[in-house]
């Protein structure tokens, strides 16, 4: 609790100071998960830019996807007296203990882009994320609008096991597609939201669909696992993005790139921006007082091959994907 940041804010609110001028002082923990996508990149790259902008110390612990690496740093940030901490759950479970030694410590925790199980409600001030049902379901719904009647057989790559939008993201496609029995999920399984499995996996289901032919559309939980999967099919002949449709979430600059080269269809956009509204609540927090709402929604918006898929890889190629 910085006590002086308190003070000094109270004093100069009254005189009528902008609240960025009022976090002087505040420094803030962040648990990043790691550097697993271009997105979660994006999301540090990002990061790093809000705290300069809102005039706050932002300390972030890369945890290469290790829950445990996001403990220790909890608890470092605990011990050195941080004004708020900021955390990207890996996944949505095992965070109790460490939640309530924060809120021992009268540390206030923002959630970023992913959740925590819901009986832990009570151990964050919010959580900034998308609605990730909701993106699941949008991917559903447009490839349904897509074939129409037509048999479509869809291989799923799963985002990390365990993570809430993981989870989220199957279960909105699932409703997506639902009441469509032409459209049907044959295979699925976690490429961890990385390029790398994203390929590995699709090779075993383009093996294991007749060398592909069997499968009309992939649905990934990220675009980076889709860049992947893209790859993959390339390298078995296949023709991704005419023969086998594409759908991921994200909305980063490769999948653009896919598109605009007829590789791609279709991506739901995830802002990576998520630091921006943590800090603001937690400036009004820490000066004002203010209690944010629980939860804090990013916008979630389709794109496809008919949005200028070059011109819009041109706008996000520099945002540091
Ligand atoms: C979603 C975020 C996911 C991204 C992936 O909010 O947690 O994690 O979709 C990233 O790219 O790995």
């Amino acid at each position: 609790m910085n006590f002086k940041a308190l003070m000094l804010g109270t004093a100069l609110f009254g005189a009528g100071f902008s609240a960025s001028a009022l976090a002087a002082d505040l420094t803030v923990g962040f648990s990043q998960i790691g550097s697993e996508s271009g997105w979660r990149a994006a999301e540090t790259t990002v990061s790093k830019s809000e705290a300069k902008k809102h005039n706050v110390t932002l300390k972030i612990a890369d945890a290469q996807q290790k829950q445990e690496n996001q403990i220790k740093a909890i608890r470092s940030f605990i011990a050195q007296g941080v004004d708020a901490i900021f955390l990207a759950p890996v996944v949505a479970t095992g965070w109790d203990a460490v939640l309530k030694e924060a809120k021992e410590a009268q540390i206030p925790v923002v959630l970023l882009d992913r959740d925590i199980d819901p009986a832990g409600k009570d151990l964050y001030l919010t959580a900034v994320t998308s609605d990730s049902v909701h993106e699941g379901a949008v991917a559903g719904q447009w490839l349904v609008k897509t074939v129409g009647t037509k048999p479509c057989n869809v291989v799923e790559l799963q985002g990390t096991v365990g993570a809430s939008v993981a989870t989220n993201r199957k279960k909105g496609f699932e409703e997506g597609i639902a009441g469509h029995p032409n459209v049907k999920i044959v295979r699925s399984q976690t490429g961890d939201f990385t390029r790398a499995k994203g390929k590995e996996v699709m090779e075993s289901f383009i093996k294991a669909e007749g060398g592909g032919k069997n499968i009309c559309a992939v649905y990934a939980h990220n675009d980076d696992m889709m860049v992947g999967a893209i790859q993959a099919m390339k390298e078995a002949g296949l023709k991704p993005g005419t023969e086998i449709l594409t759908v991921s979430i994200d909305a980063v600059p490769d999948i653009f790139k896919a598109m605009a080269a007829g590789e791609a269809n279709a991506t739901v956009e995830l802002t990576p921006n998520m630091a921006g509204p943590a800090l603001d609540a937690v400036i009004a927090y820490k000066t004002k007082g203010t209690v944010p709402p629980k939860w804090i929604q990013t916008e979630s918006k389709l794109y496809t091959q008919a949005d200028n898929p070059k011109a819009v890889y041109e706008s996000k190629k520099d945002l540091g994907y």
